[in-house]
């Protein structure tokens, strides 16, 4: 998979609370608004050990049983979004952590209030996305293809970046 330039990739996993709060729609139009290209898209279930290698880095926290719980009270959709700097780009676009804290615009600021329930998971770094990216994703299932309106999206030097 090419992860260099305006083909770099990042992973979004639009959470339970969205499914049932009915986000799902307004969330992936916000990625399209963005200039972004979405080139992988599905719905799954996670289970127990999905998640234990995706949160590793909270697993001995005492509220990752309960982040565990929450991420499987729905299915949930995964994303695999590509563009420019799109890691950094959609972690912005997605807010901090702490969702009520979260800027005014970014989907975590605009649509929620809890630590946990806070409606996305956004890639942290390049090297991460790379790993989520194929963790959530057979091969197969990212497509390439031609979008039209990269004319106006970039420039053509940042386009052969
Ligand atoms: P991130 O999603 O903003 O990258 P991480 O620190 O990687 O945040 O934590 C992963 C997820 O674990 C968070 O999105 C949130 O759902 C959950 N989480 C993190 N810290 C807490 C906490 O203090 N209480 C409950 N859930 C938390
Ligand atoms: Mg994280």
């Amino acid at each position: 998979m090419n992860f260099h330039g305006i083909h770099e990739k990042t992973l979004v996993i639009v959470k339970p609370d969205a499914i049932q709060r009915g986000l799902l729609g307004e969330i992936i139009t916000r990625f399209e608004k963005k200039g972004l290209k979405i080139v992988g898209l599905k719905m799954m279930r996670l289970d127990d050990a999905v998640l234990r290698e995706h949160y590793a880095h909270i697993a001995d926290k005492p509220f990752f049983p309960g982040v565990s719980n929450f991420m499987q009270n729905s299915p949930v959709v995964v994303l695999c979004i590509e563009g420019l700097e799109v890691v950094e780009a959609v972690r912005l676009i997605t807010g901090i952590t702490k969702a009520r804290q979260a800027e005014a615009g970014s989907i975590r600021g605009d649509f929620a209030m809890s630590v946990g329930c806070n409606v996305i998971h956004a890639s942290d770094s390049v090297d991460n996305a790379k790993a989520e990216v194929v963790r959530f994703f057979e091969e197969n299932e990212i497509f390439e293809y031609y979008k039209s309106e990269y004319e106006f999206v970039y420039m053509q030097d940042e386009k052969e970046s």
